[in-house]
């Protein structure tokens, strides 16, 4: 297929490329569709799918279930279970079918310069899954089933009750300076001690989990899937390990719990992809307690969306409010959580597409991107409105971004971009700067494109900039930092996966200590291949340790317990 699909590619790629990002009527059936639907096949005596859409091509029932296993993993996250488009351009199936199968598996082999991997060249899909992927999506997207109560219920498992687990700590551990490290392809999470640089266990989350986050007083860690599978694990036992889990959806990425003062480690929340909408539980068990569905109409056009999403939730530390954001009506809800029973939301109009993001400094403004529209979407989570929407560069991806007290324009929050070589540097002070507050003041040159995350600590002088999605393979491996002092200095590009003797894999996600001295860094390599975390001395840029273990397996995102508890970044 490979030689077959370069050939196709020569003749065909500017074509479908060109229409596929233009969003415009492309080639009608192509000579390799019409053969693909017509004449003898192997097919024949199989049991087909019933597609409610004649135009669709056949596929056999096995197919089809093999195709919607390998969207649900794959290609919902960026495209939506609804194929709407979020990240992903949308993949509505009349105009999959205009393509054509070929095309669609030359996108699918080869990716696109938009950002789409190849999974064909990635080796992440066969053949055979390639050919089912370009006839699956031109079927009528399944509708998931939905998630309710009874739902949520069932799947809450309680495996330690409260009055069971320890009344202090029982283990030697620093914990505030252990690191969850997503071990995503295992669907694990590894414990390492920031002292010892030793793992200290490795728990079963959910699949492709995606993010840890920390309760008000750093005693729990909680963990969500991307199967919408949560974990509260507890860190004050002999090993920590889990003591609930529940399942608040199919499809998620956020969690958070309670910060404000009295309400410590009280309520936690998840959001979900699908269905799409928030859960609010009793942090010390997950007991689920409200569900709240985020289904409506976009900020901008008020046309009815029906998959909403939950991206990034953050916990405010001065109100009793979650910060929910929701992407495809480009709306912040602050939830109040002091009274569940008669829960109080402030809706925000923002921009469309949000995604990640973080606080200032202050705590006061949370600051996301709205990547698709280029754009920083500012909240003044004291006064319950917008104050500001910043133009940035192209696909905005903070993780949760990076404060410092610039020299020259005060204290300033800043973030890289997926789809350009820039740091954005954004002024955050309206009251005492505010000539510079919610612009861009700086725009700083990283080493190359496609970067996921930055951070910086207040103990440092050091920016550190990630480029993993580059294209090119040295960018990938490398980091840019910057000098917070001289920021007219060019950054120093360090290429991490060399110093950890790694040929093959991204760099990402740097991670601080807890002291603000050390800066932690994961090779994301194959599933099969080598990975390792790579620890730099935050003063001398140098390398301080490489932790390489059997168990650590595809790395990606490192959650600082102290850090994280503080929202320190
Ligand atoms: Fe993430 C954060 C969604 C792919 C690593 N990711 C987030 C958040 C969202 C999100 C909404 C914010 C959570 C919060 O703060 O509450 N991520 C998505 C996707 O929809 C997407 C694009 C596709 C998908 O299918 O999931 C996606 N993310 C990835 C990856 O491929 C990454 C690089 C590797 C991995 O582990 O899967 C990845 N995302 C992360 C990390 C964070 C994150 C490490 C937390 C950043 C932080 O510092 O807080």
């Amino acid at each position: 297929m490979k030689q077959v699909l370069a050939g196709v590619m020569m003749a065909a790629l500017p074509l479908a490329v060109s229409s596929v990002f233009a969003q415009s009527p492309a080639h009608s059936g192509s000579p390799e569709a019409t053969y693909m639907q017509g004449g003898g096949s192997p097919l024949a005596k199989v049991e087909m799918y019933q597609s409610n859409d004649p135009k669709a091509p056949p596929m056999t029932k096995e197919e089809f279930e093999i195709g919607r296993q390998i969207y649900f993993d794959r290609c919902a996250g960026c495209h939506g279970v609804l194929r709407k488009g979020a990240t992903g351009k949308p993949l509505l199936p009349g105009d999959m079918q205009k393509l054509g199968t070929e095309s669609l598996k030359i996108f699918t082999y080869y990716g696109t310069p938009g950002g789409m991997p190849g999974f064909g060249t990635a080796k992440e899909m066969s053949d055979q899954e390639i050919d089912i992927m370009a006839r699956y999506i031109q079927q009528p997207p399944p509708l998931p089933p939905e998630w309710g109560m009874k739902e949520m219920r069932a799947s809450w498992n309680l495996i330690v009750p409260v009055e069971k687990r320890p009344k202090r700590q029982m283990n030697k551990i620093n914990l505030s300076n252990v690191f969850s490290v997503t071990l995503r392809d295992t669907g694990e999470v590894a414990l390492i001690d920031g002292d010892t640089k030793k793992i200290v266990t490795v728990l079963k989350t959910g699949f492709a989990v995606h993010i840890s986050r920390l309760s008000k007083s750093g005693r729990y860690l909680y963990t969500t899937g991307r199967d919408g599978l949560i974990n509260l694990i507890d860190l004050w036992m002999e090993t920590p390990q889990t003591v609930a889990t529940i399942r608040t959806g199919s499809d998620a990425r956020s969690i958070d719990t309670s910060k404000f003062k009295g309400y410590d480690d009280k309520i936690a929340i998840a959001g979900t992809y699908w269905p799409p909408a928030y859960v609010l539980m009793d942090g010390f068990t997950l007991e689920p307690l409200k569900i709240m569905s985020t289904r409506g109409y976009t900020y901008d056009e008020q046309e009815y969306h029906p998959e909403p999403r939950v991206a990034s939730i953050v916990s405010s530390h001065i109100k009793p409010e979650f910060v929910v954001n929701v992407k495809e009506t480009g709306k912040i809800l602050l939830v109040n959580y002091s009274d569940i029973k008669n829960l109080k939301t402030t809706e925000i109009e923002a921009e469309r597409f949000l995604h990640d993001g973080g606080w200032d400094a202050s705590k006061r403004y949370f600051l996301v991107a709205a990547n698709m529209r280029d754009t920083i979407s500012v909240v003044d989570t004291k006064e319950g409105k917008l104050a500001a929407n910043v133009k940035v560069g192209t696909k905005p991806h903070p993780g949760r971004g990076a404060n410092w007290k610039d020299v020259k324009y005060g204290p300033v929050w800043a973030t890289g971009h997926l789809g350009d070589d820039t740091v954005a540097v954004i002024g955050t002070d309206p009251d005492k700067h505010k000539e510079n507050a919610w612009k861009v003041v700086r725009s700083l040159k990283n080493h190359g494109n496609g970067s996921l995350f930055i951070k910086t600590h207040p103990k440092s002088n050091n920016l550190w900039v990630d480029a993993a999605l580059s294209p090119d393979e040295e960018a990938q491996q490398s980091v840019s930092v910057f000098d917070l002092k001289n920021l007219d200095k060019p950054a120093q590009v360090i290429n991490i996966a060399k110093l950890a003797g790694i040929s093959k894999g991204r760099v990402t996600h740097p991670e601080y200590n807890r002291y603000g001295d050390e800066v932690w860094f994961s090779v994301w390599g194959p599933k099969d291949g080598e990975s390792a975390i790579v620890v730099m001395d935050d003063k001398t840029r140098k390398l301080k340790t490489v932790i390489k273990d059997k168990r650590l397996v595809t790395p990606t995102g490192k959650f600082n317990v102290y850090n994280t508890q503080h929202d320190v970044y």
